[in-house]
């Protein structure tokens, strides 16, 4: 049986926490053996809102590192950066031509981050698009996401499908593929809001994933909960911490809500929970970092094993791009 492509992808904004990691990354590397991986650090994508380019730079490498030392394996998932393969802005163009203005428009991160800044790019509004670009360059049937870009993901299968009608079956149709379980891992320090790269910098906000054990045992001490004791998993918005204390638990630990509940049957209030979960962030994040610290030290292995990723990922990206040029009617070059 053939296996099924993926495409995801993650933004050098810095501050990888978490939320990326509980969300996305660490089922990339846990079902990597299953399928056909494209993983992707989207660095086009952080243009959109100002950066220090120096900054952008360390941070892609220090990213890709970070992934590797996550556990994505080079044997069994291609991962690339992004600018490396241009084909994703040659397809953007290609697709902003068949997209409305209107869908664009409608995107609830766009309206998010345009509030928050002084001067908007079209680079901020066009993100999507781009998105639409890295998966279906690739013929992605899957798109494992966070909560937050399960509309992004939708975009792009209105882009496929107008796109696909427009000119004849180019495109496969992506799903966006989301788990029950931290899909949307909440700040620390206001369980109300998404954990966010953006705010990572704030005290409390975050677990990043190059943060010393001390840090995080503090961040767990100071995270925000309600005045109860009782340890459960609530819809409750009131419980929203106590909750996402417990959810970041079950991710890691893999167990289910019957048995995590059972773990906390006999702490005495919050302040053992959140003992016990920063624990189990320490001891899975512990190893990464010291891998990373290893990657680190060798900037030209690193370097090989990305004119790898970038090499593979053209191989496939440059013939779909070909096709789609085809299509819409470019002479293509002899
Ligand atoms: N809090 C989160 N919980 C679960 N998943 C999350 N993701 C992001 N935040 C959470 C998922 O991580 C992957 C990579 O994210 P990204 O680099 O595209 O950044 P983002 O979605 O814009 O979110 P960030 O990292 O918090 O940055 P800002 O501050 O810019 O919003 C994606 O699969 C995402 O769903």
């Amino acid at each position: 049986m053939t296996k099924k492509r993926v495409f995801s992808g993650i933004q050098p904004s810095g501050n990888m926490h978490l939320g990326n990691y509980l969300g996305a990354v660490k089922r990339w590397v846990e079902r990597q053996a299953e399928k056909e991986n494209f993983f992707c650090v989207v660095d086009l994508h952080t243009l959109t809102v100002p950066q220090d380019p120096e900054a952008l730079r360390q941070e892609t490498r220090s990213l890709t590192a970070l992934l590797f030392a996550a556990g994505l394996d080079p044997d069994k998932s291609i991962l690339f950066i992004q600018s490396h393969v241009s084909a994703h802005a040659e397809c953007c163009w290609l697709l902003n031509c068949v997209t409305p203005l209107g869908w664009l428009e409608r995107m609830t991160q766009y309206k998010d981050k345009a509030g928050k800044q002084e001067s908007v790019s079209t680079g901020l509004l066009d993100y999507p698009v781009l998105m639409a670009s890295d998966i279906l360059l690739y013929d992605a049937h899957e798109v494992p996401v966070g909560e937050d870009q399960k509309q992004h993901v939708e975009l792009a299968r209105d882009i496929a499908q107008r796109f696909n009608h427009l000119f004849g079956e180019t495109f496969v149709i992506p799903e966006p593929v989301i788990s029950e379980a931290g899909a949307r891992v909440m700040a620390l320090n206001d369980p109300a809001v998404k954990m966010s790269k953006s705010e990572a910098h704030v005290r409390g906000h975050a677990v990043r994933m190059l943060d010393e054990p001390a840090e995080i045992e503090r961040a767990f001490k100071r995270a925000v909960t309600d005045s109860g004791k009782e340890v459960r998993f609530s819809d409750d918005p009131a419980k929203a911490g106590v909750n996402n204390l417990l959810e970041i638990y079950r991710v890691i630990t893999g167990k289910g809500k019957e048995e995590v509940e059972a773990d906390f049957a006999h702490a005495r209030g919050y302040g053992d929970l959140k003992k016990r979960v920063a624990e189990v962030v320490i001891e899975e994040l512990r190893p990464i970092r010291e891998r990373y610290n290893v990657l680190m030290q060798d900037p030209a292995a690193l370097d090989r094993l990305l004119a790898r990723g970038a090499e593979q990922a053209r191989a496939v990206a440059e013939p779909k791009l070909r096709e789609i040029q085809g299509r819409v009617g470019l002479v293509l070059p002899g």
